[in-house]
Order: structure tokens, then sequence, then C-alpha cells
């Protein structure tokens, strides 16, 4: 072998010893540099006659050529080992299983509500939802509370520490009858002037608001309040659509109710509505699980609408006592703790 083979093997093997770009980088330096082998051999040629300069000459440019061959394969080898390592190592695997998010679940109240809104609406009747933070007029004038009754006391309601445009002091709703009164202004002053005015029915699901806590009361609870206005409606209509109403809600006809009487400001004659369930677990106790009467002529005519003409019912039930009931939990305070480990049993 010549001196000239000899020097493209041992660069062929050096550039075989260099694993990253620098060290080729230095190999190459050794060959090609400025007093690389090559380099050398190239300044030599001045000792050669002209005639052996031809032939030395052009040996050397091709040994030169196969050294720089060798240089760019190797370049290129390496450029893909870094490539492949690359994509190793950031190698993505679809296949593998997603990341799950926690799957949530509807709250038990808020799946109840919906429950309450479907069974309704078959009968007929719209829901209607507004304001949580009401007027002084809305949660007691209206609903024919008289100036001192203890209602409207700080023991009993949440005040907001800000009054409304007109100067009026703000609540946190107690119940959801202002929003019964707001949609019968509306239906009322929709139909003013008219030969004939359509029925209200209308149910006000929601958040409520009292200064009351302990095992079976919450300050924030949840109200479904129905009202059923017309030129002929009465308590038979009442007592059917409560019935049909809560035997659809406990998917159950073996129940009974019971109308007892009380009182309401807003409502003559009261009664608290009870039911009895004639099976199951509940059997045997009879369960309050309404108010309701006959809307006071007064708070007929702070709806907009004639007491000489229009006549109606209206009841109020707590929502919470309907899932406990429903659901079988002793303790309202479950809903409201924010407990997975209740909370999930209702996926
Ligand atoms: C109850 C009991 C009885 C009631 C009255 C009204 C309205 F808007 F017509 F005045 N809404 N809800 C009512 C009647 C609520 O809750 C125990």
């Amino acid at each position: 072998m010549n001196d000239l083979d000899q020097l493209v093997q041992d660069a062929q093997a050096d550039f075989a010893q260099a694993h990253t770009p620098a060290e080729l980088e230095n190999a190459k330096a050794r060959y090609l540099g400025k007093a690389g082998r090559v380099t050398e051999l190239l300044k030599a040629l001045g000792k050669f006659s002209p005639e052996e300069k031809k032939t030395r000459g052009a040996q050397i440019n091709a040994t030169k050529q196969q050294v720089e061959g060798a240089l760019t394969a190797r370049r290129q080898a390496l450029a893909e080992a870094e490539l492949e390592q690359q994509l190793k190592a950031e190698a993505l695997d679809v296949t593998l299983p997603g990341r799950r998010r926690g799957e949530g679940a509807v709250h038990p109240i808020a799946r109840t509500m919906e429950r309450i809104e479907q069974i309704f609406a078959s009968m007929g009747f719209d829901v209607a939802d507004g304001p949580e933070i009401e007027t002084d007029w809305y949660s007691f004038t209206a609903l024919n509370n008289p100036e001192n009754h203890p209602a409207r006391s700080m023991q009993d309601t949440f005040y907001v520490d800000s009054k409304d445009a007109e100067g009026r002091w703000l609540n946190l709703r107690p119940h959801t009858s202002p929003m019964q009164i707001r949609y019968a202004q509306a239906h009322a002053c929709k139909y003013a002037g008219q030969p004939t005015m359509p029925d209200i029915r209308v149910i006000a699901p929601g958040r409520t608001f009292r200064v009351d806590s302990d095992a079976t009361h919450s300050p924030m609870f949840h109200q479904v309040e129905g009202l059923w206005v017309g030129e002929n409606v009465s308590f038979k209509d009442l007592k059917a659509l409560y019935l049909d109403f809560i035997q659809a809600f406990f998917e159950t006809t073996d129940l009974k109710l019971r109308f007892r009487p009380s009182y309401f400001p807003f409502t003559e004659p009261s009664a608290e509505i009870d039911i009895m369930f004639e099976s199951g677990p509940l059997t045997g106790r009879w369960l309050e699980v309404s108010g309701s009467g006959q809307v006071h002529p007064q708070v007929i005519r702070n709806m907009g609408l004639d007491p000489e003409r229009s006549i109606g019912f209206a009841f109020g039930s707590g929502i919470d006592r309907l899932a406990m009931l429903r659901y079988g939990i002793s303790d309202l305070r479950l809903f409201f703790d924010g407990d997975l480990r209740f909370l999930s049993q209702f996926k």
C-alpha cells in the first residue's frame, strides 16, 4: 500500500473514531488543516520536478478528494445518528391511554331541580328564574307582609349593605316568591286591555337565603314555588296538581296527601301539604313537603291583576328536603360541604 492509500485509510479510521461534530472537526484539521497531512503533502510538491509534480499533484488531489468524501460521509452519518437519537427521545406512543380528567357529576340538588322542572313543564308550567338579590317590595311588601313582620328582621333575612337605584335596601331573597310576582306582573302587562287572558302557570325554582343554620337548616337553601292563577282555579286543582307532581317525583302512586290548615300572610286560606308513603322505607309517617294556599287578594292586586277576576293558588316546597327524602339523606349539610366521598355517589 502506498503512502497516499495509507493516508486515506488513516483518515477513514480517524473519522470513524469521531462521535461528535466537534471531534470530527478536530480529525479533519489533522488532514486538511493548515498543518494537516494532505496540506503538508501539497506543500512538499515544490521539491519535485515539473514532470513528477504533475503526476504526484494529481495523485494528492485524488487523495484529498477521497479524504473530503470520507469526511462528508461521516458528517452525514453523525447528523443522521443525532436525528435518530432525537426522534427516539421525543417518541410519542399514540397507543398509550390518554390522561383523563376526573369525571364530574350533576349535583344531587341540581338534579332534583331539573327533575322538578321537567315534571311541571310536562303539566304546562313555565319555569321562571331571576334575581337572588331583591328589593324589600318584592321580598315582603308585595307578599302582604306587614311592615313589622319578623321575617323582615335582620335575625331572619340577610340584608345587602347597599341600596338600589331608587334608594331601597336590598336583601338576599328569603323565598322565590319575588320571581312569581315578577312573572305574574309581566304576564298581566302583556295581556292588559285584552278581553281574555290565559292562565298564569309558572314555577320558580332557585337559591334562597335565611339566617338559620343546623342539621336541617342551611343559610342557603333551595325552593321551588308554584303559581296557578286564572278565572276559575280552585283548591281542587291544587290538590290534583300537587298529587300528580309528588307521585311523579317519587315515582310511586303508593302515597297519600293531606292538607293541614296553616297561616301565611300571602295566602288565605293556607295549608301545609303532608304526604305519607304506604310502602317503602318511609311508610307510616306524615312528612311535611310544602306550604300552600289561595293567593291573597292583595297579592293578586300587587301582581297587577284584579282580584274580582283572577283567583288561584300558590305553593312553596323545599327542594333540599325533597332531595333528602328521595335519596334517604339525613343531614342537609352533606349537600353543601363539597365532600367528594358523598357527591361522587350521584354519578
Ligand atoms: C309558600 C306557601 C304558600 C307562595 C305565594 C306566592 C305568590 F307569589 F303567589 F305570592 N308564591 N309562593 C307560597 C304560598 C309559598 O311557601 C311555603
